[in-house]
């Protein structure tokens, strides 16, 4: 039986990844880094340090430098997100958030941003939510489950009585490790391993997701 439902933030409730794109770019030009739209798909629902791996692709850097770099990409990230307001939840996502809450449903966001707090209360929703699980709560990111578990743990949910709703890989696969029911946002080629997929978030059905899942 469901009883709670943990939301990724990027991709799901709001999308950010544009500013991550921005900010990722600026990096990438004035470090001179091989970047563009492409490889920035790649870093959907990934952690900082490990996003700028994928950008790096073997490319060997000190230490040091890594932690600048993703500090520098950090505030210009955090730059973006002062001009966030409550016009960036994705469609009628709020209203579908308090639907859920009136019927009952523990609500959690699993995000794998350490960022995610001030989004959140950039958007004006941080109320809704029992529990927010963040770049900050666990050790291992998406696609391991531990962000996930910790969410559930925190509604006091057992993972079975969970629904994942997620955007990228990493997290539909974070999703069924923590053996969650899982539904994935955007296209089968990204998110298919799901249980269920919507397009677009606008497309989600939560009452089509309570009875099939
Ligand atoms: P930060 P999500 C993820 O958010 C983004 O999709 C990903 O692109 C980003 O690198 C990651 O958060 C870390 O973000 O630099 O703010 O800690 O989709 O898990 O909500
Ligand atoms: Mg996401």
């Amino acid at each position: 039986e469901i009883k709670g439902f943990i939301f990724d933030l990027d991709g799901v409730i709001t999308d950010t990844a544009e500013y991550h794109y921005k900010s990722w770019q600026k990096l990438a030009d004035e470090e001179d880094l091989f970047f563009n739209r492409e490889v920035n798909e790649q870093l959907r629902g990934v952690s900082r340090m490990e996003s700028l791996e994928i950008i790096l692709d073997g490319k060997e850097v000190p230490e040091e430098q890594k932690k600048e770099w993703t500090d520098r990409k950090n505030s210009y990230y955090q730059d973006y997100l002062e001009e966030i307001t409550k016009d960036d939840i994705l469609d009628d996502m709020e209203e579908k958030l308090m639907k859920l809450k009136k019927d009952g449903y523990k609500l959690a966001v699993g995000s794998s941003s350490r960022n995610a707090k001030k989004v959140l209360k950039h958007l004006q929703i941080t109320d809704i939510f029992d529990t927010i699980a963040d770049g900050h709560s666990v050790e291992n990111a998406k696609p391991a489950p531990d962000l996930f578990l910790y969410a559930a743990n925190n509604l006091g949910l057992k993972p079975e009585e969970c629904v994942v709703l997620e955007d990228a890989e990493s997290g539909v696969e974070a999703a069924l490790a923590a053996k969650m029911k899982a539904v994935g946002v955007g296209p089968e080629s990204r998110v298919g391993k799901a249980h269920l997929v919507y397009a677009n978030v606008g497309d989600i059905d939560f009452d089509e997701i309570l009875k099939k899942l």
